[in-house]
């Protein structure tokens, strides 16, 4: 028996290292089959860190289709972080790689390990605008309006997905 296909929204960021270096690097691994596939990628954004310290983030939303279960891609995902060198000092420290699971499917879940959609998805430019790139069907104008004092600028680079 096969799972279903599902499409899947994965948030990016990171604020430590080479920041595009390692979004780039995990956007590639998103695409190995292992977790699914990668069908759309976002510009990359600089954003300014938003309740938490250090450097501009680097941040992008991945469009995946994926076979795996919710807790399932969590956990492949939070195995990239380890991977990228990921450390949990303190809430929202400066990290070299998150991977969040914005959507997945029309799941709706709220447990102590994952909640979704990601709670606090709508509050964030940094998800919301390239989000509107890949998936404009979840992102309304009122939306867009709410986070529009967040500081956010989009980066002309572009992923290359093959
Ligand atoms: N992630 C956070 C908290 N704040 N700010 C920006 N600009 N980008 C992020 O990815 C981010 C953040 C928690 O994961
Ligand atoms: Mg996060
Ligand atoms: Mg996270």
């Amino acid at each position: 028996m096969h799972a279903p296909k599902v499409q899947a929204c994965v948030a990016l960021g990171a604020n430590l290292g080479d920041a595009l270096g390692t979004l780039q690097q995990a956007l590639r691994e998103l695409d190995t089959g292992a977790f699914g596939r990668v069908l759309r990628v976002s510009s990359f954004y600089r954003t300014a860190p938003l309740e938490a310290v250090g450097p501009h983030f680097i941040n992008a939303v991945a469009l995946m289709e994926t076979q795996l279960s919710p807790l399932d891609l969590l956990h492949a995902l939070q195995a990239l972080e380890h991977k990228a060198g990921r450390e949990r000092p303190y809430k929202n420290a400066p990290r070299t790689l998150d991977l969040d699971l914005i959507f997945h499917g029309e799941c709706e879940l709220s447990t102590p390990e994952l909640t979704l959609p990601h709670p606090r998805w709508q509050a964030r430019a940094f998800v919301l605008l390239p989000l509107s790139e890949v998936c404009p069907e979840r992102v309304s104008a009122a939306m867009l309006a709410g986070v529009q004092h967040q500081d956010i600028e989009r980066l002309s680079i572009t992923h290359q997905t093959k």
